[in-house]
């Protein structure tokens, strides 16, 4: 064994170095206290100083960069940049302790330091998040944190500070951060809001009653009034829970776990009552409805699936629901575009924004529910769009514009080199391999978009001949999923299988294969059975 010595670093010796340490230090508990803080009033929401700085950062993000992060980082990159803008948070709010800090050691009233703090820290605060209010959350506890280091070394100039931190002073700073971070957390989580709720108050107009169920045919009123009909939602629900495969590894025909993407990791936290979507752009009249409009209006219920371009072949960004809402051209026709490029953008309350022709849009959805809940945040709460066979990336969440373009514009991927907005690749997934007994069932999820699915076909000999695959009966509606599945006798040695699907216009799904980057991934799934 070699004993290696780590040599001194002959600058930090240096007394001017050793001689700020504790400021340094008590800037940094402060930094923490003041987004610890923040996070305690806020929650995970804008008002959190640290998602404008996270959203900043991704926006100003060069293109490869993000690209790069999809691809092989996956949602590890997002948490990496959320980090990184905690510690840029952090710096900050030490950075407003540090001035505080200065304030106190020149001055001789007593809370000067303090009041130097809170300003400053209430003007970053307010801002970063546009928000006066919450940003005290910011602002007060880093001025503590000054007044509590005024308080144990009052001397005006510091110029007989102990010329190191103490072994104390640095076990009192790691508890004031643990303590704060500690509190700040579990304040923050009870401030982080959800969605939870029954789409039912008030949209009585969605219920459908069952052919032939009218409760006069019985003459039996009470009875009826006991087990009530089914709305066509929990009708649909039901359909879809009925009609899945129970093949083990395989997620049923309605997603139990539905991805998320989005641009920023804390997403926009919206009080319907002041939400509000305007058509705007190439239009005779801007139109404006609001929340309590989209809900009085007749709801429609949809399955609908998504998928996410920069997903892998194989990947798991591809989820179905039950969405509940109203047709968006019923709003758009009041407002009477007039495109020049027949396209158009969408924008949402994240500064996301995505173009596409306004053809795609002839069929779309403004949902606000999904599986007969109220839209959860994570997936656009209070609405978001829903365009037909579309890549996921257009179905805008937290929707707050339709722009009616002249010219043709790009999106906010597109900027970054993507063409996710056209009409999602044709795939068959494999996620289920189960061997019992020898005799083995594959299966997964197949999807055209609006194409549908017309056959899967299952090879297990690595492609040289292939057998047709039992599919679920479609659910309805014009852009969902189905389940396929397959079993055989397992031969007795390691074999390949391979699944490709036929759509709804009778055209394969191509075999040659190709990254997610720029258009979506291609190519045939296959997986080695032992
Ligand atoms: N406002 C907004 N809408 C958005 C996004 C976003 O980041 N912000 N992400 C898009 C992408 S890339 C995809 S794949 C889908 C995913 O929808 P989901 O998160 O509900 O699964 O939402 C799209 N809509
Ligand atoms: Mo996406």
């Amino acid at each position: 064994m070699v004993r290696v010595s780590l040599p001194t670093l002959p600058t930090l010796q240096t007394d001017r170095v050793r001689a700020a340490l504790p400021t340094a230090l008590t800037a940094l508990v402060a930094g923490i206290a003041g987004v610890a803080g923040s996070y305690a009033v806020a929650g995970f929401t804008p008002g959190f100083v640290v998602a404008p700085i996270e959203a900043g950062l991704s926006k100003s993000m060069p293109g490869v960069v993000v690209t790069f992060a999809i691809q092989y980082l996956g949602s590890l990159g997002q948490k990496l940049n959320l980090a990184f803008a905690a510690v840029l948070g952090i710096g900050l709010f030490a950075g407003v302790a540090l001035v505080g800090l200065a304030v106190a050691r020149r001055t001789a009233v007593g809370l000067a330091g303090a009041a130097a703090t809170v300003a400053l820290g209430w003007v970053a605060g307010a801002a970063l998040t546009g928000d006066p209010v919450l940003a005290a959350g910011a602002a007060v506890p880093p001025a503590v944190v000054v007044t509590a280091d005024a308080v144990a070394a009052p001397d005006a100039d510091g110029a007989d500070r102990p010329p190191a931190p103490g072994r104390r002073r640095i076990v009192g700073s790691l508890a004031a951060v643990v303590g704060l971070s500690g509190v700040g957390y579990v304040l923050g989580k009870r401030n982080t809001p959800t969605t939870d709720g029954s789409l039912d108050a008030g949209d009585s107009e969605a219920l459908t009653p069952t052919p032939g169920s009218s409760m006069a045919d019985e003459g039996d009123e009470q009875e009826a009034t006991a087990t009530p009909e089914p709305t066509e939602r929990e009708r649909l629900l039901a359909a879809a829970e009925e009609q899945s495969f129970d093949v083990d590894g395989m997620e049923p025909l309605l997603s139990e776990n539905f991805y998320t993407v989005d641009i920023s990791s804390v997403k926009p936290d919206i009080d319907p009552d002041g939400w509000e979507l305007t058509v705007t752009g190439a239009v005779e009249q801007e139109v404006t409805v609001g929340y309590d409009e989209i809900r009085s209006m007749e709801a429609e219920n949809r399955f609908v699936t998504l998928r996410c371009v920069g997903e892998n072949l194989n990947g798991k960004k591809m989820d179905t629901a039950l969405w509940t809402g109203v047709p968006i051209m019923d709003i758009v026709k009041r407002a009477a575009p007039q495109s020049g490029c027949e396209c158009v953008m969408l924008r949402a309350a994240d500064d996301y924004f995505e173009e596409f022709p306004l053809a795609a849009m002839e069929h779309g959805f403004l949902a606000y529910g999904m599986n007969g809940e109220l839209l959860p945040r994570a997936h656009g709460y209070p609405a978001r769009a829903l365009i037909p066979g579309h890549w996921g990336e257009i179905n805008v969440k937290w929707l707050t514009e339709i722009e009616i373009l002249d010219e043709e514009a790009d999106g906010y991927w597109e900027k970054r080199g993507w063409h996710g907005t056209g009409p999602v690749n044709t795939v068959a997934k494999l996620h289920a391999v189960n061997n019992a007994d020898g005799e083995v069932t594959v299966g997964g999820h197949a999807y055209a978009g609006t194409r549908g699915i017309e056959t899967v076909e299952v090879s297990t000999d690595g492609g040289s001949t292939w057998q047709e695959a039992t599919l679920t009966e479609p659910l309805p509606g014009d852009d969902v999923w189905r389940q396929w599945k397959y079993s055989y006798e397992h031969p007795g040695s390691s074999h390949e299988v391979v699944v490709r699907a036929i759509d709804g216009t009778g055209t394969l799904q191509p075999e040659e294969e190709s990254d997610a980057f720029p258009s979506g991934p291609t190519g045939w799934v296959s997986r080695t059975v032992r």
